[in-house]
C-alpha cells in the first residue's frame, strides 16, 4: 500500500492542523508556507495522488471540490478576486501527491503562476 500523504495523516487527525472547514468530502485547512495573505488548501479525503490520476468515478467528487472553493471563497469574504490552483506533477511544482486545491488571494495575480 502506498505510504499516507501528509494531508491523510491531517484528515485523520494524526497530524493536528487548524481545519477551517470540513464536510463528508474534504477539508479546508491554512497552508503552512502561505503564497499570498490569503491561501487555503482545499483536500479531498479521498487520496488522489494527482489530478491526472482523477477518474470518471471521481467526476462528481471533483465538481463538488469546485463548488465548495467558491462557498469558502465567500466565507473568507474573498469572492470577488480569488486564484484557484492544481499542481499535478513534480514537474509543475507539486510537493504533496494527495490532490488539493490552493485558493489564494489577497495579492495582485499578474500572470498565470502562484
Ligand atoms: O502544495 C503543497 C502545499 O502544502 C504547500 O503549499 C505547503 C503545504 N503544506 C505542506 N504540509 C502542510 C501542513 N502540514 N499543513 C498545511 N500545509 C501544508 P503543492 O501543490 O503540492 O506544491
Amino acid at each position: 500500500m502506498a505510504e499516507e500523504s501528509i494531508f491523510t495523516k491531517i484528515i485523520n487527525g494524526d497530524i493536528p492542523s487548524d481545519i477551517l472547514y470540513e464536510d463528508e468530502d474534504c477539508i479546508c485547512i491554512k497552508d503552512i508556507a502561505p503564497q499570498a495573505p490569503v491561501h487555503v488548501l482545499l483536500i479531498p479525503r479521498k487520496p488522489i495522488p494527482r489530478l491526472a490520476d482523477a477518474t470518471a468515478e471521481d467526476q462528481a467528487l471533483l465538481g463538488r471540490l469546485m463548488l465548495r472553493s467558491g462557498d469558502i471563497a465567500r466565507q473568507l469574504g474573498i469572492d470577488e478576486a480569488f486564484r484557484l490552483v492544481v499542481n499535478n506533477g513534480a514537474g509543475a511544482g507539486q510537493t504533496v501527491f494527495h490532490l488539493h486545491l490552493h485558493l489564494l488571494a489577497g495579492k495582485e495575480f499578474t500572470e498565470a503562476g502562484l
